[in-house]
């Protein structure tokens, strides 16, 4: 056991001490997942002493090119660093002015048009909400609200859309709706599982992206 801390130790010593080496990434993979928990540690001291190092190296984006039978269309790009929340951004046009539902749906399957995108993207098994609601679907981003010109743009920090792990969003899909959405307090029939948001405008599959 002394010899297993006195291990540990010297690990973290030299990689703390060489923030910008490449022994982090074989370590983990000469040592497996049974060190991981020692491994965290020197990670964490890592992304404080060379935060722009350690973004650079495990930050991901993604894009959806949001398209519909209608004028309406739009582009959704995504940046998750590390574990941390995703941060979408949105700019659709074509809209009606005011707000419209904006949801992850669970397909990237456009064959049928937005609809074989299938429900709202929702792996916690929960009814339909608000994004900042405890009983939400994953997918649930609120509404998005577009102006006189009818263009919506907006900046999302989620943290249930993660573009890595079991419950990943590339190969999902976007949809922007007709109508606002309800959050889930509407009393309509659709209001938990929709949000009554109406049809579906525009869509656009989740694609992974070179992260620079
Ligand atoms: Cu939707
Ligand atoms: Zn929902």
């Amino acid at each position: 056991m002394q010899a297993m801390v006195a291990a540990m130790a010297a690990l973290s010593i030299i990689t703390t001490a060489n923030p910008t080496s490449a022994l982090l990434p074989t370590s983990y993979q000469l040592f497996g997942k049974p060190v991981n928990v020692y491994l965290n540690q020197p990670k964490l001291i890592l992304a404080s002493a060379a935060k722009p190092l350690t973004v650079v190296a495990a930050a991901k984006k993604a894009v959806a090119v949001l398209k519909g039978n209608t004028q309406t269309e739009g582009v959704v790009t995504l940046l998750q660093e590390d574990d941390g929340p995703t941060t979408v951004k949105v700019r659709v046009s074509g809209l009606t002015p005011g707000p419209h539902g904006f949801h992850l749906h669970q397909y990237g399957d456009t064959t049928n048009g937005c609809i074989s995108t299938g429900p709202h993207f929702n792996p916690n098994g929960l009814t339909h909400g608000a994004p900042d609601d405890e009983v939400r679907h994953a997918g649930d981003l609120g509404n998005i609200i577009a102006n006189a010109e009818g263009v919506a743009e907006a900046t999302i920090l989620d943290t249930q859309i993660p573009l890595s792990g079991p419950n990943a969003v590339v190969g999902r899909a976007f949809v922007v709706h007709e109508l606002a959405d309800d959050l889930g307090k509407g009393g309509h029939e659709l209001s938990l599982t929709t949000g009554n948001a109406g049809g579906r405008l525009a869509c656009g599959v989740v694609g992974l992206t070179p992260a620079e």
